[in-house]
């Protein structure tokens, strides 16, 4: 018996075998959930492709947040597969990269201020939306992806924290829209990942290492225990649980004097 018996998940954001999305695909299609995956784009089309037959699926859709069109085709097309599905998983982030670095001020352009909110906090509530009709009267559950800097300053991750931000507030928000429904919205505040997303992040070694050296478990986070938190927050275990913003940061987010 699997967490996510006769559940079925659409996962979007992986891009690479770091991927926490991947993490996440691997432990709920472990826990018996069927498994779709989504690809930004072309580039990125055959390596989803292979990954999505690892996990016994066929079923691979492109989908760039920035595009309204692909967010509904999306929908379309999996309605070929599926007649409905119980889990969405949303797991991108993007702001431009020179504001990822220096002082936040100085930096902060409002072409990058909202692109960082459009594609990192926006998509979630387009995506939500245009999966409610497929995910109605079945005990759905919605999941993203948020970090620390959401609620603390820090440094080079400047406009992204104010995206956070956003993005769990819509985890609130979004969670009273739905829940009536029956549909719960929960986020996972991850600790640092060396993934795609990081890599070339000024500072990235700084982050890993002072986890490493003061959280209470001494140790960072990996995709699997992410991947593990995401399957119980999306299964019928957690079926009182909504709105919430559960930390997996090995209690790096507890401590004081870090
Ligand atoms: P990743 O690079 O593997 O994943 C980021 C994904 O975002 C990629 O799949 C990319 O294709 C997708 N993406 C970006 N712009 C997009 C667009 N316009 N349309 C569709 N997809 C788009 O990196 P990751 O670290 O696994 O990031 C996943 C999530 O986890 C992000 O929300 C990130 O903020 C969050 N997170 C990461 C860390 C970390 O340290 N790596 C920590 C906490 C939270
Ligand atoms: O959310 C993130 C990273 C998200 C991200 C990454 C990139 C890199 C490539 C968003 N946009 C872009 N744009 C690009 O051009 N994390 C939680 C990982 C991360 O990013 C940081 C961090 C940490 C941790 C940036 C600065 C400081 C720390």
């Amino acid at each position: 018996m699997g967490l996510l018996d006769n559940k079925r998940a659409l996962v979007v954001g992986v891009a690479s075998n770091r991927s926490i999305a991947w993490g996440i695909a691997q432990a709920m299609h472990r826990e018996g959930a069927q498994i779709a995956l989504t690809y930004q784009n072309e580039k990125l089309q055959k390596r989803v492709e292979k990954f999505a037959s690892e996990l016994d699926s066929k079923i691979t859709l492109p989908c760039d947040v920035s595009s309204d069109t692909q967010i509904q085709s999306v929908f379309g097309d999996l309605s070929k597969y599926w007649d409905s599905f119980d889990i969405l998983v949303h797991s991108i982030a993007f702001a431009p990269r020179e504001l990822l670095d220096g002082e936040y001020l100085k930096n902060v352009t409002r072409e990058g201020f909202r692109i960082a909110h459009e594609i990192s906090s926006y998509s979630f509530s387009a995506l939500a939306e245009a999966s409610r009709e497929m995910m109605k009267g079945r005990k759905g559950a919605m999941l993203t992806l948020s970090y620390l800097g959401a609620v603390r300053s820090m440094p080079n991750y400047n406009v992204m924290g104010l995206a956070k931000a956003s993005l769990e507030a819509n985890v609130r928000y979004m969670a009273s829209s739905l829940g009536p429904e029956g549909i719960r919205v929960n986020a996972i505040s991850a600790g640092p990942i060396r993934t795609l997303a990081a890599s070339g992040i000024a500072g990235m070694r700084d982050f890993l290492t002072h986890v490493e050296s003061t959280s209470p478990l001494r140790r960072n986070v990996t995709i699997e225990e992410v991947g593990n938190a995401a399957t119980f927050l999306c299964s019928d275990s957690a079926s009182a649980i909504t709105g919430e913003i559960t930390y997996v940061d090995c209690g790096f987010n507890t401590i004081g004097m870090s």
